[in-house]
């Protein structure tokens, strides 16, 4: 008999990629996902199978974190042995507009997923992943960052987190619960929620190569972030959960870049070299070289995207907008003890991450701007 896991956020970048890789392990994966008036689960369709069939291994059950009885009910329907709590309301942006809705899913959340295990009695049986964060070190009080260094949250959303990661520390210490935290920092990949710093990037360059967008306006182009590829991250949290003992863990490259240096380093991808110029909200992004030409496709022809007359225009722009509240300027992991307890290492480096999305995102625009240009045409045809 295989294992079953039950995942909160089954609909996320980081449980799309989790449950394809507990299901090729064998297990039987149940997933939340929240009622939506449009479909949600298109990170997860490719493994979706139909309800009426015998011997599912994916199956889905409608869920909030915030209501306490659905989900007590839903994992003692499941009886998990282990489960991987991911839903949050994960921007921290966003948590300044939401900050008790954010509290309530991303801190109270977790209380509800620790309680309900224990109050139906599988507190021997059911282990628990917390998926807390490198947010919880905001203002940073040691470089590199590493599990025994100090918090320091600089957002609603970390602060949220915080109360999520000691109540995990509790329920272990108090009830001999197997639960344990994995402290992430940033991982990204094709899969990135679009309104993400590097989605966000590598959707808005592959846009402007193609003539479909002209510009792109970003906030703080000075933060630091250690960047890894979320395929690498998620083996970590199913490393965390096999483990003999329950403990926290820190996951990351040990490497950390500017956003700046990350738009750099896209453009590069696509062949442009681009200059920043000035400082704050009057920094700017120029076309400084084009080495590759960049060519659109349209129904049986192809031609130069407009990009190519485009050196010297300001391609990057800021707009103080995207600025946040109170920052997190610098992150960097030390995962030595994840490296030699658990055997965790990440394949992926950010050269091979950023090529990764942005060919992700070529291929996604070419296909919005066939549509744009060729569906005219085609609807021509039709009338
Ligand atoms: P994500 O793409 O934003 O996914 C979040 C998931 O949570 C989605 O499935 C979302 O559902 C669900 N969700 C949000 N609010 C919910 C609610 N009230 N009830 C039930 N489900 C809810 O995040 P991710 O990047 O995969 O990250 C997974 C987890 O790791 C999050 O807890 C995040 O805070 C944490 N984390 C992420 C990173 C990172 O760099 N990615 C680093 C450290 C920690 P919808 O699809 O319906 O929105
Ligand atoms: O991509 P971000 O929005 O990610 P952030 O804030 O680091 O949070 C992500 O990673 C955390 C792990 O450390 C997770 F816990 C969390 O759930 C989430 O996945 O922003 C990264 C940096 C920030 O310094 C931000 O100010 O990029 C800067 N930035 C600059 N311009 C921007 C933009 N961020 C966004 N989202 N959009 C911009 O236009």
């Amino acid at each position: 008999m295989g294992k079953t896991a039950l995942i909160t956020g089954i609909t996320g970048q980081d449980g799309a990629y989790l449950s394809e890789f507990l299901i090729k392990k064998g297990y039987t994966v149940h997933g939340i996902k929240r009622r939506a008036s449009l479909f949600n689960t298109d990170r997860i369709d490719h493994l979706y199978q139909d309800p009426h069939l015998d011997d599912r291994n994916l199956i889905l059950h409608y869920g909030d974190m915030t209501d306490s009885m659905n989900l007590t009910r839903i994992v003692s329907e499941v009886q998990p042995d282990e489960i991987y709590n991911l839903a949050a309301q994960s921007h921290v942006k966003v948590s300044f507009d939401t900050p008790e809705y954010t509290a309530n899913v991303d801190g109270l959340g977790t209380l509800r997923i620790l309680e309900s295990v224990r109050l139906l009695g599988l507190a021997s049986k059911t282990r628990i992943y917390q998926a807390s964060t490198s947010e919880l070190y905001g203002l940073v009080q040691e470089i590199p960052q590493k599990e025994t260094t100090p918090f320091y949250p600089r957002s609603p959303y970390a602060v949220a987190k915080m109360y999520a990661y000691w109540i995990t520390v509790n329920y272990r210490e108090a009830y001999n619960m197997f639960a344990c935290n994995g402290i992430l920092f940033n991982h990204e990949s094709p899969l990135r929620g679009e309104t993400f710093v590097t989605r966000k990037v590598t959707r808005a360059l592959s846009r402007i190569a193609l003539g479909i967008q002209s510009d792109v306006y970003m906030g703080n182009l000075s933060s630091k972030r250690d960047w890894g590829h979320a395929k690498d991250y998620i083996k970590a949290m199913y490393l965390i959960l096999q483990q003999d003992k329950p403990d926290d863990y820190v996951i990351a490259t040990g490497v950390t870049t500017t956003i700046r240096d990350f738009i750099s380093q896209a453009f590069n991808e696509i062949g442009i070299r681009i200059e920043f110029k000035g400082e704050g909200s009057n920094e700017t992004g120029e076309i400084a070289a084009i080495n590759t030409p960049v060519f659109v496709e349209k129904i049986g022809e192809s031609y130069l995207a407009p990009i190519q007359k485009r050196i010297g225009e300001k391609v990057v722009k800021v707009d103080p907008e995207y600025f946040r509240p109170t920052e997190v300027e610098l992150l960097i992991g030390d995962a030595t003890k994840s490296r030699t307890q658990l055997g965790w290492e990440p394949k992926y480096n950010l050269d091979m991450l950023i090529e990764d999305m942005m060919a992700n995102d070529v291929k996604n625009m070419k296909k919005e701007a066939y549509l744009r240009d060729g569906g005219y045409r085609i609807l021509n045809y039709f009338e």
